[in-house]
């Protein structure tokens, strides 16, 4: 093996590939306040076309996307139902409440995917002196459950249940591709009945940055409004949606190898001993594994890892995740796991 960096921390880290590049120094730009950027509206046009939706929204973060849909669908002092290990409860800095005045309130779930019927029981009664539920937002693929996927009738169902009962739905989409892939199904079929969707171009996609909301054209102009707010309005982002549109084109086919890249980790992992994972539960790119049994720290461990090349990252004191890219190879895979079974085995 050369002196290669490894890097699993996550499918964020991937660099611009050549045709990425070439697009965005090529790019025909112009200033996006002014929607006169003419390769930033293609990749909303195409975004949206993709979605089959009315319109599409580009946003320089997940967390943007998903904050500007929430506030694009509640008032003040409403409430979100979102799942607890949640990545918009969890890791968007309390934005929701911050920044949205709504209130998360938390349901958990096993592997992340919520039924209508736990949804249900956290819906507040009408009454003038309670908070009032507003949204119910999902993740797919649930990022901190290891990538799960919701069945396709499930996340349906939960649609029409919460449009019955008078809410609003969001999708957390940031890997919606990477579900898609696992589902053999395709992306606009999957999403038709949410209200709004988030998805990451800067993730299994690959691109640089940014990420997408898709919905009506209503929802994705008082977004637009919500990113301004935000300090999100863009000038020649052009140069960006560029690599957005390559990561559109070309990144949808490289996912099915990071999800065999992370069947190989999780495989090889299992065989470590110290290191407990079921791979049948690993769906897509994403594999949280436990050291609990080997009595190590994870930050221990992930330093450790480090100082021979891989990068991985700590979930919780017991708790590793380690996610496949387009950086990574199986190649790859294969030397972190000699790695990894190396540096357990040394007793660190
Ligand atoms: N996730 C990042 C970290 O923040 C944990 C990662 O490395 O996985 N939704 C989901 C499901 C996400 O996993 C992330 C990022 C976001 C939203 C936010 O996207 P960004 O980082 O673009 O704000």
């Amino acid at each position: 093996m050369d002196d290669r960096i490894i890097d699993l921390r996550s499918d964020t880290v991937t660099k611009p590939s050549p045709a990425m590049r070439r697009a965005m120094a090529e790019a025909d730009v112009g200033d996006d306040v002014y929607l006169e950027d003419p390769t930033l509206n293609r990749l909303q046009a195409r975004a949206a076309e993709i979605f089959a939706r009315e319109a599409a929204l580009f946003v320089p973060s997940g967390s943007m996307g998903n904050l500007a849909s929430i506030m694009a669908q509640t008032t003040k002092g409403q409430e979100v139902i979102c799942e607890a290990a949640g990545h918009v409860y969890n890791y968007e800095m309390g934005s929701m409440s911050a920044l949205g005045g709504v209130l998360p309130r938390i349901v958990p779930a096993e592997d992340g995917i919520l039924v209508w019927a736990q949804i249900a029981r956290a819906i507040r009664e009408k009454t003038y002196y309670r908070p009032q539920t507003a949204l119910v937002a999902l993740e797919n693929t649930h990022n901190m459950a290891g990538g799960t996927v919701y069945p396709t009738e499930l996340a349906h169902e939960i649609c029409d249940k919460a449009h019955d009962a008078g809410l609003k739905v969001h999708l957390d989409g940031a890997r919606i591709f990477n579900a898609a892939a696992y589902l053999h199904e395709d992306v606009a079929a999957m999403t038709k009945k949410f209200d709004s969707i988030q998805f990451c171009l800067s993730k299994g996609l690959g691109a640089p940055v940014g990420s997408m909301i898709v919905g009506s054209k209503d929802l994705i102009e008082r977004c637009r409004v919500i990113r301004k707010l935000l300090g999100g309005g863009m000038r020649q982002a052009g140069v960006l949606a560029a690599a957005g549109l390559v990561a559109l084109d070309e990144g949808p086919k490289h996912i099915p190898t990071d999800h065999e890249n992370a069947q190989i980790l999780a495989r090889g992992l299992a065989k470590i001993p110290g290191i407990q994972i079921d791979p049948k539960k690993v769906q897509t790119n994403i594999v949280i594994f436990s050291i609990t049994a080997s009595g190590l720290a994870s930050d221990r461990l992930v330093e450790r890892l480090k100082q021979r090349k891989v990068l991985t990252g700590a979930v919780d004191p017991t708790r590793i995740r380690v996610v496949t890219h387009r950086d990574v190879s199986r190649a790859d895979c294969e030397d972190a796991l000699r790695i990894i079974g190396e540096v357990m085995g040394a007793g660190y």
